[in-house]
């Protein structure tokens, strides 16, 4: 049994840099995330979007920089808050359009829609609207990957409220006891719905109480996509290694509310504009590559333009197209191919 207890390392992302092909791989990544999610939040206020939505807007760098590093057989298993993950770990984004708007040719068939959406041919075994329903889902994965001796790794996200789970706790000594490559990666974003972590996660931060469970533990500034990539390699590394679990603490902003239409009175308009100024992921990562002269503007102006012109169709073709029929209701409903 693995009782390596890492002290915290907070990488400075200086490390190791991203190349141009790399960083500009995150960058379209993180872009698509952001512009897909400000569509859907304009359809949902539109009214054309059925069930709920709680955007990812802030934390778009943490999915892009661990999706790097992974590959469509590894597995990642992602929370309420899904649509970067999915988008990340390389799921189509006309067909995540349709099945947010609930339509024909949607990624689950309509029926999954914005908490539920899951993409198997791509590793991404689902949102789950549970929370902390993921890090048990993520170290059955896991398991599988241990007993067939491949080197797939098994990523859960999850927020700092999930990181209270007993599911949770489970998950992570399991893990540890089994000595199998799953990564918990908690998005500190400081709010479980309007409850600040600072009042509900009862340890100094979640990295340490990771570490109680005999694991490595990181802790990374979230905002930076090269510290998160940083981090993420070594992690992603230890696991692929045979050595056992990893847990990342990545601490983000949360741009918008809990959910679409949350009116936010737990806090107040200026937090939200501060952090949008001061920690926007996308700019942070943008302005260093141009300063480091990784890429040119031009380069990234070019991907800014395709990303628009893709959510672009990829919302017309979602409005356009039809409901599911009804008969299709009870089919895809279980799966039993994987
Ligand atoms: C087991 C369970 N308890 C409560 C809820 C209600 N709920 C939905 S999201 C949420 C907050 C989650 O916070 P966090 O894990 O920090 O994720 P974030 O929303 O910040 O990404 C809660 C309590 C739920 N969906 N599942």
């Amino acid at each position: 049994m693995s009782t390596e207890t890492n002290s915290l390392l907070e990488p400075k992302s200086t490390e190791q840099l991203l190349d141009a092909e790399k960083f500009l791989q995150a960058y379209r990544a993180m872009r698509t995330i952001r512009s897909f999610e400000d569509r859907i939040s304009e359809q949902f206020m539109k009214g054309n979007i059925p069930g709920f939505l709680h955007l990812y807007s802030g934390q778009e760098a943490v999915a892009a920089g661990i999706c790097l590093l992974l590959d469509d057989n590894d597995y990642v298993i992602s929370t309420h808050r899904g649509h970067g993950h999915c988008i990340a770990k390389g799921a189509d984004v006309g067909a995540m359009m349709k099945e947010i708007m609930a339509k024909q040719g949607g990624l689950c068939d309509g029926k999954g829609g914005s908490m539920h959406i899951a993409d198997f041919d791509k590793g991404m075994l689902g949102a789950n609207a549970i929370v902390g329903g993921g890090p048990p889902i993520i170290v059955g994965a896991a398991l599988s990957a241990k007993t067939l001796g491949t080197d797939r790794v098994g990523v859960a996200f999850g927020g700092d409220g999930s990181s209270n789970q007993g599911t949770t706790f489970e998950a992570m000594n399991l893990a540890v006891v089994l000595k199998l490559p799953a990564i918990f990666l908690f998005e500190n974003n400081g709010y479980g719905e309007g409850t600040h972590a600072s009042y509900a996660v009862g340890s100094r931060d979640i990295a340490s109480r990771a570490q109680g469970f005999g694991m490595p533990a990181y802790q990374v500034d979230g905002t930076d996509l090269f510290a998160v990539y940083e981090t993420c390699r070594k992690a992603v590394e230890h696991c692929r290694a045979g050595k056992g679990p990893v847990t990342i603490e990545a601490n983000v902003p949360r741009f918008k509310g809990h959910f679409e239409g949350d009116p936010q009175a737990y806090r107040g308009e200026q937090e939200v504009e501060k952090l949008m100024k001061d920690q926007d992921c996308l700019a942070i990562a943008r302005a260093r590559a141009l300063k480091e002269k990784i890429v040119k503007a031009k380069d990234l102006d070019r991907v800014d333009q395709e990303v628009a012109e893709l959510i672009e169709q990829a919302t017309e073709a979602a409005l356009a197209a039809p409901a599911p029929d009804d008969s299709e209701l009870l089919k895809n409903v279980y799966s039993s191919a994987y």
